[in-house]
């Protein structure tokens, strides 16, 4: 396992409620470095990402806000992730609301075209976030880091997305939240939608082996970007976009270490925690946990099975 490499990423400009800027620090006291060490794995934190002098943007829906912020910070973000998987490392992006992963994807997609290697998205979240700026109603722009990543037209504000993901090497995972005109836009897109109905009825290994076999048979890499509000609000209250019916505690260490056992996932983001919103720091010790699971904690140590 390569050396995990921790960014700080205390953005909040793609969406209203404030308190995202506090996830880093939530996950470093909730012990996250430790939790990976235990684990035998190396850990450098490089501390919490600065945004320098706001790029110029402007978009044409009037209902987008703080576009020069999260601007900013898709730039920094993806040259960080980009910095952190050329050193061989694993980056794990603390989230900031899922804007960043605007930046944090671009910059894994920059490493992989450099390489030659496929690149693979896994969405675990509530919503789709397949809005485009022009699409938005709410204007928060947290809701629109896939569709910059599928390469959608309606980001001519942000920089080109490296080489945007086909939509057949993206899967959506839990959603339960998709507004009618990110449902009009993914009826054109071949994506894998695992919303709660699919995942209801097949479970939620089946779906995830599948799209894991294919990432391997290509021998692609695998980003994940881990919503808070993937989760069921009852056990990770933290996060200003709660939406019933997520997934049980169980369900979600079975994803992890379903993972785990991929070796497949090469980065990583933690986003939409909101400590201001917790209950005695349960969701980010969740998140933690959930961690802990992907990189190879285990209730009982069996040897290892063969993942196929
Ligand atoms: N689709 C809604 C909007 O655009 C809600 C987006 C919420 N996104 C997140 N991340 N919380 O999944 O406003
Ligand atoms: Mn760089
Ligand atoms: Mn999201
Ligand atoms: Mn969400």
């Amino acid at each position: 396992m390569p050396n995990t490499i921790l960014i700080g990423a205390p953005i909040d400009s793609g969406q209203r409620r404030p308190g995202c800027l506090m996830g880093p620090s939530a996950y470093r006291v909730a012990g996250i470095a430790q939790a990976i060490r235990d684990l035998g794995h190396g850990v450098t934190d490089w501390g919490d990402v600065a945004l320098g002098e706001l790029p110029k943007g402007e978009c044409p829906n009037p209902a987008v806000h703080s576009l020069r912020e999260t601007l900013g910070w898709t730039e920094v973000l993806a040259d960080k992730t980009d910095d952190a998987l050329s050193q061989g490392g694993f980056p794990i992006i603390l989230g900031g609301d899922h804007s960043l992963a605007l930046g944090s994807v671009a910059g894994a997609a920059a490493y992989a075209a450099r390489r030659d290697v496929p690149l693979f998205l896994l969405w675990l979240d509530a919503h789709s976030d397949f809005h485009t700026p022009m699409t938005t109603t709410t204007g928060n722009l947290h809701g629109t880091p896939v569709a910059y990543i599928a390469g959608r037209d309606g980001f001519e504000a942000f920089p080109p997305f490296p080489k945007p993901i086909p939509a057949d090497r993206i899967c959506l995972y839990g959603i339960r939240s998709v507004d009618p005109a990110e449902h009009a836009a993914l009826l054109d897109h071949d994506i894998a939608i695992n919303d709660m109905r699919v995942l209801d009825e097949h479970g939620i290994v089946a779906p995830l082996r599948a799209f894991l076999n294919k990432v391997r048979d290509m021998g692609g890499m695998l980003h994940v970007s881990l919503d808070v509000d993937f989760l069921d609000p009852s056990i990770a209250p933290a996060v200003g976009t709660t939406v019933p019916g997520g997934t049980t505690f169980r369900e979600a260490h079975l994803v992890m270490e379903l993972l785990h056992e991929s070796s497949l996932v090469t980065s990583l983001d933690l986003v939409e925690l909101n400590p201001f919103l917790d209950e005695r720091g349960r969701t980010a010790r969740l998140m933690v946990d959930l961690v802990a699971s992907l990189m190879g904690r285990k209730v009982f140590d069996r040897p290892t099975r063969s993942f196929a």
